[in-house]
């Protein structure tokens, strides 16, 4: 019988090593969420790196971690300490998230980090040879591993392939700087069919592709000499009936099943009932704006001085990366922003605001998205931002506003948000202005519209979409090399 392998940087699991004894504990990401319907029951395996080092794992635990996984139908790559720090902190974090996100000036183009990537990238592949069958279709996640797929290609040329890139694929412009440019280029093409969040990355995508390897491109097909490569964009959605379902839950909690955080919340709402709440939600990335946001949310008290006392910034940003030399300099700036805003503008009732540096709990996300007015999301650069539709998805009742920013790709769905720049400090002021204004009525008229949207486009449909395009492109393909 054929399986289906998805493959990730990590997996969906996460271990505990405790007492000497092992638990694998499932992973609330969205990835792992959306593959759910595409990896259950004993049709499929996930392969991913588990998140210990090879230094990290005493060899007496190593079959028992094998064994936890196998429960989880996952399978480990085993990296050593240096392979991770120059795969993942290194080519991927260093030099290609950066470049892909227009931070050029933060890409290092180090020859060790690519050594490093090539030799990582051709263990996932090794650890997918060793368990595919020639029926398989094999599922490649994400920019640490676009080499995987022509590497697989090479020793099973028949073998079904995807890639979809989770951030966004940069203009030609951008792209070229990269001394492995073309090998880049080429691993990806190893795949059947390649995924991107939206049209435009797709479309930077197809130029590089003409312009670096000189192919040949017909709409969103790439034609090789003995196959054909479909390029297309699948927007990624939310389990949206999780967190419609988890709010309606929320809301009819009594006081004495209610979090610690929503008691504050609420106490702080009864003591101003007209006061908003503007909530932002982000890992701690420079490719999420959090600092211009600082700076707008200052800018907005400047602007319009009647709205101090009677506005709150809640910002929770999850640790990230956090050995990589600018997410240090970045979480420094956060902290000091935040201070010096607070420190010039607090009251003895006020602290504009509420700054949470930590990971949180699912129950307090959802807290957070159905207590707070204004969500506001400001990405200097975003493949797609789940926050955006997470908060939608929350509002029962269709009150809430969402501002967000034209760079994220969720921004080409959500026409009914308030889209914004996010270097124009101008624009934000006036948009949280109108956002704070905005009547109840309105509120409810755009929400439906993006409620319904998501609900019908969620996570179980891209996964389904993305296989079933690649089901057919291997159909049209199969017919193209028997011409
Ligand atoms: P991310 O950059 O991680 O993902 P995003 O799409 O916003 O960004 O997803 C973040 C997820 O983490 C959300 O599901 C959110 O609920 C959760 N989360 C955020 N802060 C949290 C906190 N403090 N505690 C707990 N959970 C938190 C990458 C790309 C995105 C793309 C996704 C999916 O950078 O552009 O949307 O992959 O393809």
């Amino acid at each position: 019988m054929s399986k289906t392998i998805i493959i990730s940087n990590r997996l969906p699991v996460q271990l505990q090593i405790s007492n000497g004894d092992i638990t694998a504990i499932p992973s609330v990401g969205g990835l792992a969420t959306g593959m759910k319907s595409v990896h259950s029951g004993g049709d499929s395996l996930w392969i991913g790196w588990s998140g210990l080092t090879d230094e990290e794992i005493p060899d007496v635990l190593a079959p028992k971690i094998d064994k936890a996984l196998a429960e989880h139908g996952s399978s480990k790559v085993r990296l050593t300490k240096e392979e991770v720090n120059g795969f993942y902190f290194g080519f991927s974090n260093r030099t290609i998230w950066p470049l892909f996100h227009y931070f050029l000036e933060y890409s290092e183009f180090e020859l060790s980090y690519w050594e490093t990537y090539k030799t990582v990238n051709q263990k996932f592949a090794d650890a997918i040879l060793e368990k595919a069958g020639e029926d398989d279709t094999i599922w490649v996640h994400d920019y640490q591993l676009m080499l995987v797929p022509q590497m697989v290609r090479e020793k099973r040329p028949n073998i079904s392939i995807g890639f979809f890139l989770h951030i966004p694929f940069p203009s030609y412009e951008i792209f070229r700087t990269l001394p492995w440019r073309r090998e880049i280029l080429q691993g990806l093409l190893g795949s059947d069919l390649i995924g991107f969040h939206t049209y435009d990355y797709e479309r930077h995508f197809l130029s590089s592709v003409r312009r670096l390897l000189g192919l040949e491109v017909s709409f969103n097909d790439i034609y090789l000499d003995d196959r054909v490569i479909k390029v297309d964009s699948f927007p990624m959605g939310i389990d949206y009936k999780k967190f419609h379902e988890a709010a309606h839950e929320h809301a009819q909690r009594n006081e004495s099943q209610k979090s610690e955080l929503q008691k504050r919340l609420d106490t702080h709402k009864k003591s101003a009932p007209d006061a908003k709440f503007f909530l932002s939600i982000d890992r701690l990335d420079y490719s999420k704006g959090i600092a211009n946001r600082l700076k707008a949310f200052e800018y907005f008290l400047n602007k319009y001085p009647e709205y101090k006392e009677k506005v709150r910034l809640i910002i929770l940003a999850v640790p990230s990366r956090s050995n990589v030399p600018q997410y240090k300099l970045l979480k420094k700036e956060i902290d000091e922003l935040v201070g010096r805003i607070n420190g010039e503008l607090s009251t003895v009732s006020w602290t504009p605001i509420w700054y949470f540096y930590r990971s949180m709990p699912f129950e307090n996300l959802i807290d957070l998205y159905t207590s707070c007015d204004i969500a506001w999301l400001t990405p200097i650069r975003d493949g797609m931002n789940l926050v955006a539709k997470e908060y939608i998805a929350t509002r029962t009742d269709k009150t809430g506003v969402l501002i967000l920013s034209e760079m994220a790709g969720s921004a080409n769905e959500m026409n009914e948000s308030l889209l914004i720049n996010p270097n124009n400090f101008e624009q934000i002021a006036d948009t949280l202005y109108q956002a704070i204004n905005m009547p109840k009525k309105e509120q409810q008229e755009r929400n439906g519209i993006l409620q319904k949207r998501l609900e019908r486009y969620n996570v179980e449909k891209w996964a389904n979409d993305f296989m079933t395009s690649l089901v057919n492109q291997k159909e049209k393909e199969d017919v193209y090399v028997s011409r």
